[in-house]
């Protein structure tokens, strides 16, 4: 994913809620350049970084306890998760990698707040940098984008104007005036 995130489904939720951003430790000088690229990624779509909070976790297996921590307090719109995790000689990669990836989206399905997974899964550090800003992207400046579209879409969905309620209502109203 690259590019913009929808104007029209951000723009009615940006300067009214806020984000956290929940970054890994481990392998930090590659997970602060996915930090930067999420603060980025807001600050592009009028999300001021007074309105996002940063927290640090020790690893990415801690994400997503951390994740839903977060969102059950209800003070976010979205999270975003960035973490790093690199291919050693033993398989620890897996279990830091799919406890990551299937707690997140636990988070996010129990609770129903946008959160991205920005976690860096390579099998070598050079593959690590090149997701972290460099040729193939940044992966924390994508992870934002998608919390951004989540919000906005989620927003959109609990609308009054959009909700079947209101198209329910508004015939009974002209019958109403009609006499019937
Ligand atoms: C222990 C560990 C290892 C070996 N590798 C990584 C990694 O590549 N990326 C990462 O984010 N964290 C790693 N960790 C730390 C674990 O995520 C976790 O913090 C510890 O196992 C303690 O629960």
């Amino acid at each position: 994913m690259s590019g913009r995130a929808s104007e029209a489904a951000i723009d009615p939720i940006v300067g009214r809620v806020r984000f956290a951003v929940l970054a890994a430790r481990f392998n930090e000088e590659i997970s602060g350049k996915l930090l930067d690229g999420a603060l980025s990624a807001f600050n592009t779509h009028g999300v001021p970084r007074k309105s996002v909070d940063v927290h640090w976790v020790p690893g990415s297996f801690e994400l997503p306890q951390a994740a839903l921590a977060l969102a059950r307090t209800r003070r976010y719109a979205g999270i975003v998760c960035v973490g790093v995790v690199i291919k050693g000689e033993t398989p620890h990669y897996d279990y830091v990698a799919r406890a990551a990836a299937e707690g997140i989206g636990r988070a996010a399905l129990d609770t129903g707040v946008p959160i991205s997974f920005g976690v860096i899964t390579a099998l070598t550090e050079e593959q690590a940098w090149a997701r972290a800003g460099g040729a193939v992207g940044n992966r924390g400046e994508e992870a934002a984008l998608a919390t951004l579209q989540m919000a906005g879409w989620l927003h959109g969905i609990h609308s009054p104007r959009t909700s079947v309620g209101n198209k329910d209502v508004r015939p009974r109203r002209r019958e109403a005036r009609r006499g019937e």
